[in-house]
């Protein structure tokens, strides 16, 4: 053969191997589902973007991401994860506490830490989170990928409160778990359960008197619009999950189990970036745009008369959720020795 046809047939053969693999690819290449509780570029939409952005640049695999509202509310996209309609669901505990009683931990108040950098190292090296939580998630068919903070808890109300007495016949909205009411009760306050969709129009016309949640949701979602007398109690953090269903996730190859994982701990750097100082840049929007709005900060004594009714919650979460719950919290209270003892 004169080495010109033999380049020719080598030439087709590549071609052909290249249309193979591409076809191949192209098989195996899938267009997942992603939902979560939020706005566009509101934390769990950055994390979304960017778990997106790691996933479909290392693979052939696309990502649809659905925002707050687009499917229904956050014990919708549960439901659809769990049915494997939606292959991963960023939901928080708040709302996860109804399933999985155990979630409501980071709704013990005066649990976690203050400052984020002790936060942050707990998320990423906790025994509880890390090992615990997993566990108790793949129970009810989902897969844990990542645990995150998206800031600390303020809560938001029609005047202002130094103390738990302020707090009388005031109905204050909860996301929907049980132990969160408690601790409203605890705090002398008349608990309101109510899904993310109806707390606007609940503040503005008067059926509820305040809220909690961090700094950068309270001026993205309008908050302090209607509720506009910011406390920060420093009682807890907002917590958020990402998972998938697991059904699909154990169906995965192993290469597409890491690229899930990660592109999981991509974006739980990335997002560890983008809410430092989020908080700050979020209330100085909030101060711009309303005369109304008022700051406290409780000082040590007065967040000393909300701590002393935190082991009330506690003796609650235990009674809610038995030995596991108890393990739990020994754990998560020896990862916190751990984190701050450093
Ligand atoms: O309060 C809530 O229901 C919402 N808060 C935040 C920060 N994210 C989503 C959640 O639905």
């Amino acid at each position: 053969m004169s080495s010109m046809s033999k380049f020719k047939k080598l030439a087709g053969i590549s071609a052909f191997a290249f249309a193979a693999v591409s076809m191949a690819n192209s098989v195996n290449a899938a267009n997942w589902r992603y939902a979560h509780e939020e706005y566009e570029g509101d934390v769990q939409d950055v994390f979304a973007h960017d778990f997106k952005e790691y996933i479909e640049d290392n693979s052939d695999h696309s990502l649809q991401v659905y925002r707050f509202g687009e499917l229904g509310e956050s014990d919708d996209i549960m439901e659809q994860t769990q049915a494997g309609i939606l292959n991963f669901v960023n939901q928080s505990p708040g709302f996860t506490g109804s399933l999985i009683p155990e979630a409501q931990i980071f709704f013990i108040p005066y649990l976690m830490p203050t400052d984020m950098e002790t936060v942050i190292e707990f998320f990423r090296t906790s025994e509880a989170i890390n090992e615990d939580f997993p566990k108790l998630y793949a129970e009810k068919g989902l897969e844990l990928l990542q645990m995150y903070p998206e800031g600390e808890m303020v809560v938001t109300v029609d005047e202002p409160v130094t103390e738990p007495a302020d707090f009388n016949n005031k109905k204050i909205r909860v996301m929907t778990n049980p132990l969160l009411s408690e601790t409203y009760s605890a705090f002398g306050a008349t608990p309101t359960p109510l899904p993310w969709g109806e707390v606007y129009g609940a503040l503005q016309t008067n059926m509820i008197q305040g809220q909690e949640n961090p700094i950068f949701w309270i001026e993205s979602g309008g908050l302090y619009e209607v509720s506009p007398n910011l406390v920060f109690t420093k009682h807890g953090w907002f917590t958020t999950a990402m998972m998938a269903n697991k059904d699909f996730y154990d169906g995965l190859s192993d290469e597409d189990k890491k690229l899930v994982q990660d592109a999981a701990d991509y974006a739980f750097e990335k997002i560890i970036v983008h809410i430092d100082g989020l908080a700050e840049k979020s209330l100085a929007k909030i101060k711009e745009a309303s005369d109304e709005v008022t700051v406290t900060r409780l000082n040590d004594e007065q967040i000393e008369a909300f701590k002393a009714r935190a082991p009330q919650v506690e003796e609650k979460f235990i009674e809610m959720t038995g030995e596991s719950g108890k393990e739990l919290l020994n754990q998560f209270k020896e990862d916190l020795k751990e984190v701050q003892s450093n």
